[in-house]
C-alpha cells in the first residue's frame, strides 16, 4: 500500500471513531439512529412495519439522488465548452425517452407495492385481542376504558391527575376510539403510530408493544384552545403487574365504568 494511500485510511478510520464517539451512543444506536433517519426506534410491532418503509422509501430516494448528482457531476466535466461549435444535439432520442419514462414509473411502482403491503399488516385486526381498550378522546383530555375488566381511568389535568394507560408487553392489543366532542388524534410517537379519533364513529386497530416502558403520547390533531392538555401517558409492562394494575382499578369505586365511556358502545364498528 503506498503511504498516501496507508494516511487517508488512517485518518478515516479517525474521523469514523470520533463521530461515533462524539455522539454519545454505543455502535448499535449509533447504526439504528443513522437509518432511522430522524424516526425513533419503534416500539411496537406495528410501528417496525412502517419504520422498515420509511427507511427503505429514503434509502431508494437517496440512491436516485446521488445518481443524479453523479450524472449532473459527469456531464458538467465531460462536455465543458471546448469550442464554439454546439454540441451534437440529442433531442428526440427515443431510447433515452423511454428510460425517462419506464424508470421513474418501476421505482413508483415498487414504493407503492411496499406501501401497501405495510399498510395491511399495520391495519390487520386479529380475532381474539389479549386485551380491548376503549379510548375516549374529548375536549380536553383522555378516557382509557379496559373493556374486558369495565373500569376506566380519566385525565384531569385540573386535579392534577394525568391519563396513564397500562399495557402488558408483548400482548395484541386492540383499541377502539371514539369522541363526544370533536376530532381529536390518539399518537404515541415511540410506538410510530397514530389514529384520528372521530365523533359518532368507532375507529378500531391493533398495536403490540414489543418493549416495556414509559412512553408519552400525545392529541396529533388541532382540536381547540387546550389541545396542548391532551397529554397522556403509556407504561408498558409485565403481564404480572398488568394483572395488579387491574386488580388496583376493580378495587377503586372512581374507576367503574361511567356515562363517558358509553359512547365506545354506541355507533358503528
Ligand atoms: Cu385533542
Amino acid at each position: 500500500m503506498r503511504t498516501s494511500s496507508k494516511k487517508a485510511l488512517r485518518l478515516s478510520l479517525v474521523a469514523a471513531g470520533t463521530v461515533l464517539l462524539t455522539s454519545g451512543c454505543t455502535g448499535k444506536e449509533a447504526y439504528d439512529n443513522a437509518f432511522g433517519i430522524g424516526w425513533p426506534q419503534p416500539k411496537s410491532e406495528q410501528g417496525k412495519v412502517m419504520y422498515d418503509v420509511w427507511t427503505g422509501s429514503v434509502a431508494a430516494a437517496a440512491a436516485v439522488g446521488l445518481a443524479m448528482y453523479v450524472l449532473i457531476a459527469l456531464t458538467v466535466i465531460r462536455d465543458r465548452k471546448k469550442t464554439e461549435e454546439l454540441p451534437r444535439q440529442v433531442s428526440y432520442n427515443l431510447p433515452i425517452e423511454v428510460l425517462y419514462t419506464v424508470v421513474p414509473f418501476v421505482i413508483i411502482a415498487v414504493l407503492f407495492f411496499y406501501t401497501a403491503v405495510g399498510e395491511n399488516k399495520v391495519n390487520k385486526l386479529t380475532p381474539n385481542p389479549d386485551v380491548t381498550i376503549g379510548v375516549v378522546g374529548f375536549q380536553w383530555n383522555w378516557q382509557f376504558n379496559y373493556m374486558d375488566d369495565k373500569v376506566q381511568v380519566t385525565g384531569e389535568p385540573a386535579k392534577g391527575q394525568e391519563a396513564v394507560l397500562v399495557l402488558p408487553v408483548n400482548k395484541r392489543i386492540k383499541f377502539i376510539e371514539t369522541s363526544p366532542d370533536v376530532i381529536h388524534s390518539f399518537w404515541v410517537p415511540d410506538f410510530l403510530f397514530k389514529r384520528d379519533v372521530i365523533p359518532g364513529r368507532l375507529n378500531a386497530f391493533e398495536i403490540k408493544p414489543t418493549e416495556k416502558g414509559t412512553y408519552t403520547g400525545r392529541c396529533a390533531e388541532l382540536c381547540g384552545e387546550k389541545h396542548d392538555r391532551m397529554n397522556f401517558v403509556v407504561k408498558v409492562v409485565s403481564q404480572a403487574d398488568y394483572d395488579t394494575y387491574i386488580a388496583g382499578l376493580k378495587a377503586d369505586p372512581n374507576a367503574a365504568a361511567n356515562e363517558l365511556g358509553a359512547a365506545l358502545v354506541t355507533g358503528d364498528n
